[in-house]
């Protein structure tokens, strides 16, 4: 049941109020995240009516041909959070390094730049053209060093460290899920008033599910657990629930949400080629995976829990084991037989 009247933003404060410590500060940032998601989903969706389909000619750090949308979005979110005060640091999927920001100086005092935010701004744009949904993922940390601009400490923290994070999903509707902390709450875009309404409070992933999420092409260069994994899920026994079903639609962020709503296990393992998969710790992998854990679910690299380990770089990769509690736990035990 969509809520007519409470939006994002009333959400937003009325779980500030909760902090009497709270400056606003956080509320504010996370307002202006939803704001530019709400300028890229116009643009997402007529995309196909102007010219901003298609590729740049350039590639990006991560050596991926860049589509028009994707700097498009990266500009939007970067310019909302310089703009907003808040950040010392903002470190996007789409740029080499992170751009620090000094503190902001406005109505005669400086505001206190006390985050950092980390943020894939159009996640799965290969599907763009296709019409497949895609997504923005952001992730918010308190900055560790004193003041001025950020620094490098500031944007390599544990994944247990974020303060929020979130995603949008640009789909049949655009839905904003996040957590600050206190459960996971979605939210639907409501076009005709511009505003996201709350349409489900703290949802929780169930324990178990029937489905799996997994790109199979790459069979031939898993483990052996990883195969054996899966072979399993395949099998027919009736009490367990096997065989589960495959779903796979090559968009993390669709995949993810899916899986949040219905239960079910998204899988992007090592494999022969990419030795520590092929998603990013910082941009992908932490935010979902402090959205799964507050929704009762499990996120591992299929060893250790993703949220414990500790960032070597800004576009560090891992393998990606996240969803329903029980699914996950077994597939790390398969994956202890490697
Ligand atoms: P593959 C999209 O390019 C992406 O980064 C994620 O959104 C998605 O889960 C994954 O890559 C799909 O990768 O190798 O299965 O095409």
């Amino acid at each position: 049941m969509v809520s007519k009247f409470n939006t994002f933003y009333r959400h937003i404060i009325e779980q500030e109020r909760k902090f009497p410590e709270a400056t606003g500060q956080l509320s504010d940032l996370l307002a202006d995240i939803a704001l530019a998601c709400k300028v890229i989903s116009l643009e997402v969706n007529r995309a196909g009516l102007i010219d901003i389909l298609g590729f740049t000619g350039e590639e990006n750090v991560q050596g991926e041909q860049v589509k028009k949308l994707d700097v498009f979005a990266n500009d939007i979110l970067t310019n909302v959070m310089k703009q907003g005060g808040h950040i010392c640091a903002v470190c996007s999927e789409e740029e080499e390094s992170f751009i620090s920001l000094e503190e902001k100086f406005t109505d005669n005092k400086f505001l206190s730049n006390k985050y950092i935010c980390h943020f894939d701004p159009l996640d799965g744009s290969s599907n763009i053209d296709v019409n497949v949904s895609i997504g923005t993922i952001f992730s918010i940390y308190n900055r560790v060093s004193k003041s001025g601009p950020g620094d490098i400490d500031d944007c390599l923290q544990k994944g247990y460290e974020q303060v929020a994070a979130g995603y949008v999903i640009y789909g049949s509707s655009t839905v904003l899920t996040y957590t600050a902390g206190e459960g996971v709450h979605l939210f639907t875009l409501d076009p005709s008033v511009g505003e996201f309404l709350l349409s489900t409070e703290n949802i929780s992933i169930p324990k178990k599910s029937r489905i799996y999420s997994v790109n199979e092409g790459n069979y031939s260069k898993w483990s052996s657990g990883m195969k054996k994994y899966v072979d399993h899920l395949k099998q027919v026994d009736k009490e367990s629930g096997r065989p589960y079903s495959s779903r796979y639609v090559g968009s993390l962020v669709a995949d993810f949400h899916r899986n949040l709503i219905y239960g079910g296990i998204f899988i992007y393992p090592a494999d022969k080629k990419n030795k520590n998969g092929k998603l990013r710790l910082m941009y992908e992998a932490n935010p979902l995976s402090y959205i799964v854990e507050q929704a009762g679910g499990r996120s591992s690299d299929g060893k250790n829990r993703i949220m414990d380990i500790k960032p070597e770089s800004l576009h560090q990769r891992t393998p990606l084991f996240i969803g329903s509690e029980e699914d996950v736990l077994m597939a790390e035990k398969f994956l202890k037989e490697d």
